[in-house]
């Protein structure tokens, strides 16, 4: 059966302002510049990576529509719908919540079609319209809780196309595996009390938000074991991530048998981004994705939708989501360029410190059930 996989051009058109990780202030000596760190580019050229390669024509193309206000609402408070819509309006734009996450005019109609364009994948997985599917979106999602859009995100696109699948779909349960490279803080909040949706966040530790995403925090109440997180040291490559999918994600996975899984792909632990220090190389992103593909295969019939969320490098993100996209569709028709250079960087092999923090947090499994 078919990939899904879905791009807008009006995720491109996302306007992130002058600044470049905070807003231009040139009274505390902040310049403006060309291409903000988080500028929709690196995106469009996932994209554009996507189909000069010839890889879209082994993809079967989705499209988005804008969730609406009630979709929305599942997850979010209606006072931060409301402000992002009414500052949407205003002729500069606005801020999603914390200050350095700005959007233009009109970025509330880009920041629903990006939790639209989530909504439509997993709506195509769930419905068996494909067998599993990749949605390019932007802007990301998971730093975003119910009151609030931080760390570039507006609203929590995952958890809007999760919601839904759970209280429209039916869908019993579902796990989101999340291997941006901060720390999902606002997936795990969302689902904090519910045990139908297992959050298990693979991030630096200590990167973004500050002061988040250590493993003791594990959900409440009855969703108490039901979030999983897995704080990486800075400066794990490949071989540390593969044994954290392998040996923690993978075993949640089984123990918890998911009716589907979304993935919130980050491609931020790339060895070139400028906004974390780890290693990861597209053959990282190749192993994880095949990793989640064959825990799918056993427990859920092969049902996983991934929703991007962060990277920073223009240079190095389109061959890493060009991996993850190509590894769902089962062709190779492309060699990463890079590769020779960042897989040639001492510190893919797994280290006794990153191994250390992967077994303790694994032993954390043992709940889920
Ligand atoms: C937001 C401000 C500093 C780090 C940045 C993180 C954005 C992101 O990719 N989150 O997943
Ligand atoms: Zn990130």
């Amino acid at each position: 059966m078919s990939t899904g996989y879905l791009w807008h051009e009006l995720y491109g058109w996302a306007d992130t302002g002058s600044g470049s990780l905070f807003p231009a202030d040139p009274g505390v000596g902040l310049q403006p510049i060309a291409h903000h760190v988080a500028h929709p580019d690196t995106k469009r050229r996932m994209h554009e990576l996507v189909v000069v390669s010839g890889l879209i024509d082994h993809l079967q193309r989705l499209q988005p529509r804008h969730a609406g206000e009630e979709e929305l609402l599942r997850v979010h408070t209606p006072e931060h719908v409301r402000r992002i819509r009414s500052e949407s309006r205003l002729p500069k734009g606005g801020d999603a919540g914390d200050g350095i996450s700005p959007f233009g005019r009109g970025g509330y109609e880009i920041a629903t079609l990006a939790a639209g364009g989530a909504i439509e994948v997993v709506d195509a997985v769930v419905q068996g319209r494909v067998e599993n599917g990749y949605a390019l979106v932007h802007p990301c999602g998971h730093h975003a809780p119910a009151d609030t859009g931080m760390g570039f995100c507006v609203f929590n696109n995952a958890a809007v196309a999760v919601k839904r699948a759970r209280e429209v779909l039916g869908v019993p349960k579902v796990a989101v595996v999340d291997w941006d490279v901060h720390h999902g803080n606002g997936t795990q909040s969302i689902f904090w009390d519910d045990p139908s949706v297992l959050t298990v966040s693979i991030h630096q530790d200590r990167c973004f938000p500050p002061n988040s995403g250590f493993g003791h925090e594990r959900g409440g109440g009855a969703g108490h074991g039901y979030n999983l997180n897995l704080p990486l040291p800075p400066g794990t490559g490949d071989g540390g991530y593969l044994y954290a999918v392998e040996n923690v994600v993978v075993p949640a996975l089984r123990a918890f048998a998911p009716d589907l899984i979304v993935v919130a792909s980050g491609m931020d632990p790339n060895a070139m981004d400028p906004l974390a220090r780890q290693l990861v190389t597209s053959r990282g992103f190749r192993g994880m994705t095949q990793a989640v593909l064959d825990v799918a295969q056993e427990v859920c019939g092969g049902k996983v939708a991934m929703v991007q969320e962060g990277g920073y490098s223009p240079h190095y993100v389109p061959f890493c989501g060009y991996a993850c996209i190509e590894t769902l569709a089962g062709v190779r028709l492309l060699d990463d360029p890079l590769f020779p250079v960042v897989g040639g960087m001492h510190g893919h092999d797994l280290e006794p410190h990153q191994k250390a923090v992967c077994d303790e947090i694994a032993e954390l499994v043992a709940d889920i059930g």
